[in-house]
């Protein structure tokens, strides 16, 4: 475990035991359908990882704050929370291009049953490793471009909609008809359109989610070989720190 304890050595982890600021996070990006695994595929892997000050970020609490007439339509279901247009992506954006500079921010806390976020934003503290998780994941060229390392989790929509099923009805308190219908009027088709093209983005792709170990396997030792590939860079600097400007 002696490798591991580099990246916080008793301080915050954007510095190293040396002092030097640690500049970037390594962030995974986590992309798939609807109850695809994307939450379990991040939990395994951030347990597999065992490193401190590991970040899960997930798309959900970028919706955007719904006027009036759009809170109707929700209650409807008639508004579409499957599409682009759904996403504060600039918002996002601008949290994540700051999480992955190693700085603390703040993050909506949204609420579904109002459709409005908290008036408490939820602090992230700087991190080693984030994980950003969400269906539109790589729906976003400039969101792409923050992204080391793409995962798309790829699982059967028979098995996505049986999830959803059961997670809708039993977690959000909705029926069987009006789950069925935003499957097929909205959450069918953005998967097909928005979502689905995507998997040609990805580094990695990994069929049945969650049970995949092999994957899993493959993705934690990246992520180690990327973490130790930086923590040289940091003993170069702090050594050239050290010696002030005079050759090594
Ligand atoms: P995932 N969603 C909810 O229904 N309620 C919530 O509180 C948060 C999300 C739905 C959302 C989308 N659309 O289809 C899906 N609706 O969850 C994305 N309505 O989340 O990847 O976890 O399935
Ligand atoms: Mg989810």
């Amino acid at each position: 475990t002696s490798k591991r304890t580099i990246y916080t050595a008793g301080r915050p982890p954007w510095y190293n035991e040396t002092g030097i600021p640690f500049k970037e996070a390594f962030v995974i990006g986590l992309c798939g359908g609807s109850a695809s695994g994307k939450t379990t595929v991040a939990n395994k892997i951030i347990e597999a990882l065992d490193v401190p000050w590991v970040v899960l970020l997930s798309m959900d609490c970028f919706y955007k704050v719904l006027n009036k007439e759009e809170q109707e339509l929700a209650a409807k279901n008639e508004y579409n929370f499957d599409h682009p247009d759904a996403f504060d992506f600039d918002l996002l954006i601008n949290i994540l291009r700051k999480l992955k500079k190693g700085k603390s921010v703040k993050v909506p806390v949204y609420d579904f049953t109002t459709h409005s976020r908290r008036k408490e934003w939820k602090p992230v503290y700087g991190a080693n490793v984030v994980i950003f998780e969400g269906i539109l994941a790589f729906a976003n060229k400039e969101l792409l471009k923050l992204l080391d390392m793409k995962v798309f989790v790829d699982t059967d929509s028979d098995i996505r909609l049986v999830r959803r099923l059961k997670r809708d009805i039993t977690e959000r308190g909705r029926d069987i008809v009006g789950v069925i219908k935003l499957y097929n009027k909205y959450v069918k088709p953005a998967f097909e359109q928005y979502i689905e093209p995507t998997v040609q983005v990805a580094d990695i792709v990994v069929p049945r989610g969650g049970e995949n170990f092999v994957a899993l396997d493959l993705i934690v030792q990246h992520v180690h070989s990327q973490l130790e590939k930086r923590k040289l860079r940091w003993d170069v600097a702090a050594l050239a720190s050290a010696h002030q400007g005079q050759p090594l």
